[in-house]
């Protein structure tokens, strides 16, 4: 080797290690711990709820319903499994105890359990078959187990203290792996209390004494992620309806919180690692009700969901109301399959694995943060920015016009959450274009995937314009996603005039009247037409160009509400009651309890339906009612669960013939001044 040669070699040996050198950014503070990235990568899990509820058509059980009512016929906790494994999920939280204070396994702690119920002759276990069957099939196991005890004679005393954390320890012990332990919160209030009936509040911070429990989990299990209670390593997000915010920090202080539905944009200033997980069921509750067999979430809504939790940041944890007889509905496992080979359909083919990246600027060379780290396949390598430097742009080319609608970003999180605000544009024939969305282009985090009408480029370009520190991005992937023809949906407006819209503007719509399913020889939707009856209006939407049809879509419409008449009042907006939106409502007076309706005519009535304010957190929803037929008291009880999971409810009891009907409101959620009335209806025989 001649000297040239070694003084090259000598220079690029010294290039080699000042690029070796390059030290990585900093992190920025809050960073997530190892086991918090281990959770966020399952992306999406099960919940089941199953247990007294189920068997009694209850929401929240008050405490009293005989055990000998959880009665499966054929439970099946394989089937469970193996319909949650094909939906993709990867894990599975079950309901040991809900707040009925009912536990699915035999506890030592009260008689309150599946030991006094007829299912296997009292010797059965089924937090036990749930976490085999999950071992046996590769799935992670969680526990649910309410604080709330609405059984339990020393709820609200130090004894219940120890029971629960009793019970925990059995859980605990006897049926790990634990991957995740879920803290309701859900606390206090009325229930059975070992025959007392009263209403009982607790301090939930204190009570529960959760540092306590939260050392009895990380001993026994270190990597468990808990969610709720007064210290966790991850956060509600602050709805049950199936979204996180489109900005979403994992940072987040809970202490400066002013109203929780900050918890679905984290706080860019947080001082604490909290990732959001979203909550949802797929159907309208979250345990199993026959009448919301038909109400199992659409294949589009589905869809949704995934790009709103999993896309924005969050993991998705997926609820299945579990039948009577022990399994999951058909009509769910069916939906969910779907929604797992759509998703996956969806995000198929990475368009950038062979595109050419580039970057406005890097780190050192681009041996060690360069552009290409952003679309190789390792997650732990990544494109970065120098310090100092928070702007910057990644640009991949294709090597022919390639159509792309979705792209996915990802930072690299072990080094903090920094990204605050970005834009897409595609280059096509020579010219950048902006791509066209509704989504909001700010956060990044774990995860991002950012939705857009299909674009033929040649090129793919990210602008992150805002963040917090140097940019580093672990991740970024692109797709061509197909049309989806969705279910379309179905309504009637005051007038009695039914509207139909289809989930995407180019499908066409046929629908039937008469209950039969409707198919492309029905008739077909060309504007709102009225139908001032009672019946059933079915719809399905149909892409002509792949000759695609959307499953049907069923909507049971009763006597119309425009023959109704409130005679309780003159204020003009109970017509919000009656408009076919529950977006719109009325809210009665401070201090106005009631709501009177006269049908217009003599009806058998069997039932009522109330919608609450369905704004994001609106209030005013009614939490107890007494309801009258010709001011004969018909039916009184609880709106379950309706502050975290404000949907339609509906009442049946027993057919009653009457012209009026009445809504006495006997307790608003949080005791609030004013209740609000989103809808409102009556079913009859
Ligand atoms: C809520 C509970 O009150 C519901 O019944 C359900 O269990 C849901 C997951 O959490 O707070």
């Amino acid at each position: 080797m001649n000297f040239k040669s070694l003084f090259i070699l000598g220079l690029a040996a010294g290039a080699l290690a000042s690029c070796k050198n390059t030290p990585a950014p900093q992190a920025i503070m809050p960073i997530p711990t190892p086991e918090q990235i281990e959770w966020q990568k399952m992306e999406t899990y099960a919940f089941v709820h199953f247990g007294l509820n189920t068997f009694n058509d209850l929401e929240w059980g008050f405490g009293d319903t005989p055990a000998a009512t959880f009665d499966p016929t054929d439970l099946d906790c394989e089937q469970w499994v193996k319909t949650i494994k094909g939906a993709g999920l990867k894990g599975v939280i079950l309901t040991a105890k809900h707040h009925d204070g009912f536990c699915l396994w035999p506890t030592a702690t009260t008689e309150y359990s599946v030991k006094a119920s007829p299912w296997k002759n009292g010797q059965g276990d089924m937090v036990k078959e749930l976490s085999e069957a999950c071992k046996k099939h590769g799935l992670k196991f969680g526990i649910y187990l309410s604080p709330w005890d609405r059984n339990n004679a020393e709820y609200g005393r130090p004894d219940y203290v120890d029971t629960f954390h009793a019970q925990m320890t059995e859980l605990l012990t006897n049926y790990g792996p634990i991957f995740e332990y879920w803290f309701d919160g859900a606390n206090g209030g009325n229930g059975f209390y070992g025959g007392t009936n009263e209403h009982r509040n607790i301090d939930a911070k204190t009570y529960y004494q959760y540092e306590k429990a939260r050392e009895v989990i990380k001993q026994l299990h270190p990597s468990a992620m808990i969610f709720g209670g007064t210290c966790a390593d991850i956060r509600w997000i602050g709805n049950e309806s199936g979204w996180a915010g489109e900005t979403n920090w994992s940072p987040m202080s809970e202490d400066k919180m002013q109203h929780h539905s900050e918890l679905q944009w984290g706080m860019e200033d947080g001082h604490e690692w909290l990732p959001g997980e979203v909550d949802v069921s797929v159907r309208p509750g979250w345990f199993y009700h026959e009448r919301e067999d038909h109400q199992v979430r659409s294949l589009a809504n589905l869809v949704d969901l995934y790009y709103n939790s999993v896309g924005r940041n969050a993991n998705l944890l997926l609820n299945f109301p579990v039948a009577l007889s022990g399994k999951i509905h058909p009509t769910d496992s069916a939906r969910v399959a779907e929604w797992y080979a759509t998703i996956s359909e969806e995000l198929d083919e990475n368009l950038l694995a062979n595109a050419k990246a580039s970057a406005s600027a890097t780190r050192g060379d681009d041996s060690k943060f360069g552009a290409a780290k952003a679309n190789d396949t390792s997650w732990d390598t990544y494109w970065a920015t120098n310090d100092g430097e928070t702007t910057g742009s990644l640009t991949f080319t294709f090597a022919k016009p390639t159509p792309v609608n979705r792209l996915l970003i990802q930072e690299y999180i072990p080094l903090g959450q920094r990204v605050k605000a970005f834009n897409i544009e595609c280059e096509s024939n020579g010219l950048w274009h902006p791509v066209q969305t509704t989504d909001t282009m700010s956060t990044v985090g774990y995860k991002r995937i950012i939705r857009f009408k299909s674009i033929a480029a040649e090129k793919i370009r990210i602008n992150f314009t805002d963040a917090k520190g140097p940019l580093c991005i672990n991740n970024v992937e692109a797709f061509l996603a197909p049309a989806l023809v969705t279910e379309p949906s179905i309504n009637r407006n005051a007038a009695n005039e039914v509207i139909i819209k289809a989930g995407d503007s180019e499908s066409e719509v046929y629908f039937t009247t008469d209950g039969s399913t409707p198919t492309v020889n029905s008739e077909k939707y060309t504007a709102p037409f009225t139908f001032a009856q009672k019946g059933e209006i079915k719809a399905i939407a149909y892409d002509r160009n792949f000759d695609k049809t959307s499953p049907v879509s069923v909507r049971k419409l009763d006597i119309p509400t425009s023959q109704f008449k409130v005679t309780s009042t003159k204020d003009e907006g109970v017509k919000y009651m009656f408009d076919g939106n529950g977006y719109t409502t009325y809210y009665l007076p401070e201090g106005k309890k009631e709501i009177v309706v006269d049908l217009g005519g003599t009806c058998d009535v069997d039932g009522f339906r109330y919608t609450p304010n369905q704004g994001r957190d609106a209030g005013g929803h009614i939490a107890n009612y007494e309801f009258y037929v010709d001011n004969k008291k018909v039916a009184s009880g609880e709106f379950s669960n309706i502050k975290h999971n404000p949907i339609e409810q509906q009442i049946s009891f027993a057919p009653t013939q009457g012209k009026t009907v009445k809504m006495v409101i006997t307790h608003i959620v949080d005791n609030q001044k004013r209740a609000g009335i989103g809808e409102f209806s009556v079913t009859t025989k």
